[in-house]
């Protein structure tokens, strides 16, 4: 069949873009769109060769299997091709992987290993009598770059091979790559200095392996993992995958301990889908997970197409970054006044969900990133964390445009921005008069950490405001279940509903009611220390700041905030009215000296869910003993009380060497602790 020309040209175009974006990706570290979209521009290459044969020729990307060479580094030439993966991105996608191994495999069993699929570099290691003699980057699958020198600074990756019984020349395939908290630092380093910094971990690895001075790779927190054998002889191999990356292990090669053997398409999908869940929780960045065959011999029979195995398939995750293009940005104004510029993009689907909003955190950030409104820019959505922007492509942006300014007004109230050179944050001077900050203060008292009105939703305290039902927060438990049918949308069933919230929310604790009041940097922690530190409103409501400094992690600016807040006459009012509608609070048992309690002087922190106690529980307990809890992981934290679903806080600790308590540590040592008490009391 002849090739039609709309065909032709259109496969000659994606060629070309495809070769751009391989230069960009894998010679230059500097990607120009995201994965997902150079994997559509692949996939749509792959369908046009599939219609039109005759289009498929040696030199297409399609038949190749990276990218190209880096001339700093002297080539080496794979004993045996690296190939890349066949990519599937649905379950029918992994069904047909599964019928295609059924046609060749027959009825035998097939048993497959699942891994992750980490975003980094395929390398190659060559050890020569258990020694590391040369590593090589994948290149072009045929012939890549001798890495040696950069790869013999990496920790992970023994120059030696431990034990014994290894092959005399054995080839190891892996990939390099950055943990997510080395990336950070990284990065960080990089903006103190004022220096580039990189845009994901993949790209500083890369960045990093390509160095020509080792003694700056050397400098880089770079891991490894392997996946498999190049070259080996097949005398030495044993029948599975799984057993030799277990000898791998046990020679010191590091293999994930994510790995998994499972027989059928729903053994697959589970790992899939736990691995996706778990993936912001990962110490580093994956782009998917990889089945493979386990039995070499059924490998052999299974074979290899042009560029990929046919025993093996990467299933890849919603990308995590996609490029569109930024409409506008609009500036939001938060409970206490702080000015948010937020990103207004076109539609893009992302990280499994269509996002049209992202933040970009403060003019400063907007500026470090250089992104202007009309740019093409990278959205990253990682999990739940709220997308953001990651980068611009300013290159490709009209002469016309301009840089983006904060406005100098409250683009809600029109009062004056505060400009502090203590903070990076502008913030509205209006206060409670700017009907942005008034809201935001309601919402806050309402929130479930705070009072907690179950039911009373930005909707409804719309309503209230707009038709002037309430001014402040102490209004809520004068509304009426009259008052509140006159209101849209709110039935008698869920009027009644809220009335009896508002009822339940007036018997709270004095820590959720100082939490609640949304003054300045007092959060729940700070709310919590207050009470326990002061036992009683009255106290702490005079007190001065060398009193309130004088508190463990109250620091000068928590205790001005403190102090100007009771200084105002209308937030006093608000309390007394509170407290005259019915608010109130059990009063705080008296408390041993905290000294001679056994957990006096340390400090905690609390992250992740833990299945036995809620975060307040946690946290009782602790001070219960004469312990700390705060907010933030430091050098001066002792334990970290680390949930299921850590976040940043437990890899923080891991970083700083600080003990972590997994929920049965934690319940060990408060039931010592609470022994050692009681033992003291009985002596
Ligand atoms: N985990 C894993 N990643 N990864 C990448 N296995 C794996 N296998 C690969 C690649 C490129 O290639 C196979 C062909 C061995």
């Amino acid at each position: 069949m002849a090739v039609p020309t709309a065909a032709l040209r259109r496969a000659v175009e994606l060629r070309a873009e495809i070769a751009f974006h391989n230069r960009q990706y894998h010679s230059l570290d500097d990607p120009k769109i995201s994965d997902a979209a150079f994997d559509a521009l692949m996939q749509e290459l792959l369908r046009l060769e599939e219609a039109f044969p005759e289009l498929l020729t040696a030199t297409s990307p399609t038949s190749k299997v990276g990218g190209g060479l880096n001339k700093a580094f002297s080539e080496v030439r794979h004993e045996r091709p690296m190939l890349s993966l066949e990519n599937a991105f649905s379950r029918d996608d992994i069904e047909d992987f599964w019928r295609r191994l059924q046609q060749k495999l027959g009825d035998d069993e097939i048993t497959l290993v699942t891994e992750p699929k980490l975003d980094g570099l395929a390398v190659s290691l060559i050890y020569d009598d258990g020694h590391l003699v040369r590593a090589a980057t994948r290149g072009d699958g045929e012939t890549g770059e001798d890495i040696t020198n950069n790869i013999l600074t990496i920790g992970d990756i023994p120059q030696q091979l431990a034990g014994d019984g290894w092959p005399a020349h054995l080839e190891i395939r892996g990939e390099v790559f950055m943990p997510r908290a080395g990336f950070k630092r990284l990065n960080e380093r990089a903006l103190a200095a004022g220096e580039k910094t990189f845009a994901n971990p993949r790209n500083a690895a890369a960045g990093s392996l390509r160095q020509i001075d080792s003694r700056v790779t050397q400098e880089r927190p770079l891991s490894f993992y392997c996946y498999g054998q190049g070259a080996y002889p097949s005398e030495a191999l044993p029948s599975r995958h799984s057993q030799l990356l277990e000898q791998f292990r046990g020679w010191g090669i590091p293999i994930n301990p994510e790995i998994l053997l499972v027989s059928s398409v729903e053994g697959c999908l589970s790992f899939y889908e736990d691995l996706l869940k778990r993936r912001p929780d990962l110490a580093y960045d994956i782009d998917g997970v990889v089945y493979k065959v386990d039995l070499f011999a059924d490998r052999d029979r299974l074979g290899a197409i042009a560029r990929a195995p046919r025993w093996a398939i990467a299933h890849k995750f919603p990308a995590e970054e996609a490029v569109t293009r930024l409409i506008s940005i609009d500036v939001q104004v938060g409970r206490t006044g702080a000015l948010t510029p937020v990103a207004r993009l076109e539609p893009v689907f992302v990280g499994g969900v269509t996002v049209t909003n992202a933040t970009l955190h403060n003019a400063e950030e907007i500026q470090r990133k250089d992104i202007r409104v009309g740019d093409q820019v990278v959205v990253r959505r990682a999990g739940d964390v709220i997308p953001e922007i990651v980068r611009s492509f300013p290159d490709q942006r009209p002469r016309s445009s301009t840089p983006f300014e904060m406005p100098s007004h409250c683009p809600i109230c029109g009062s004056k921005v505060d400009d502090s050179p203590e903070e990076t944050i502008l913030r509205c001077s209006g206060g409670l008069f700017c009907p942005a900050q008034h809201k935001e203060s309601i919402r806050h008292f309402a929130s479930r950490k705070a009072i907690d009105i179950d039911g009373l939703g930005e909707k409804l305290i719309d309503q209230l405001l707009e038709r002037h039902l309430i001014e402040t927060v102490a209004d809520l438990y004068e509304l009426s279940p009259i008052v509140l049918s006159t209101l849209d949308r709110l039935g008698e069933k869920s009027s009644q509903n809220l009335m009896k919230a508002l009822d339940k929310s007036r018997h709270t604790t004095l820590p959720r009611f100082l939490f609640a009041l949304g003054i300045r940097e007092v959060g729940e922690v700070t709310g919590r220390l207050l009470a326990e530190h002061f036992r009683n409103l009255e106290d702490l409501m005079v007190a001065d700041q060398a009193s309130l400094e004088a508190i463990p992690d109250i620091g000068p600016s928590v205790a001005r905030h403190i102090m100007t807040f009771f200084q105002q006459p209308h937030n006093l009012e608000v309390i007394r009215k509170l407290l005259d509608n019915g608010v109130f609070w059990d009063p705080l048992p008296e408390r041993p000296p905290t000294e001679a309690l056994p957990l006096a002087g340390k400090i905690f922190v609390v992250t992740g869910t833990l299945d036995q106690f809620t975060r307040d529980q946690a946290s009782e307990a602790i001070t219960a003993l004469g312990g700390r809890v705060t907010s933030s992981v430091s050098k001066k934290t002792d334990y970290v009380v680390t949930g299921r679903d850590p976040g940043s806080k437990a890899t923080k600790a891991l970083d700083l060497g600080i003990e972590l308590l997994l929920e049965e540590d934690f319940i060990r040592l408060l039931k010592g602790k609470e022994n050692e008490t009681i033992g003291a009391e009985l002596s």
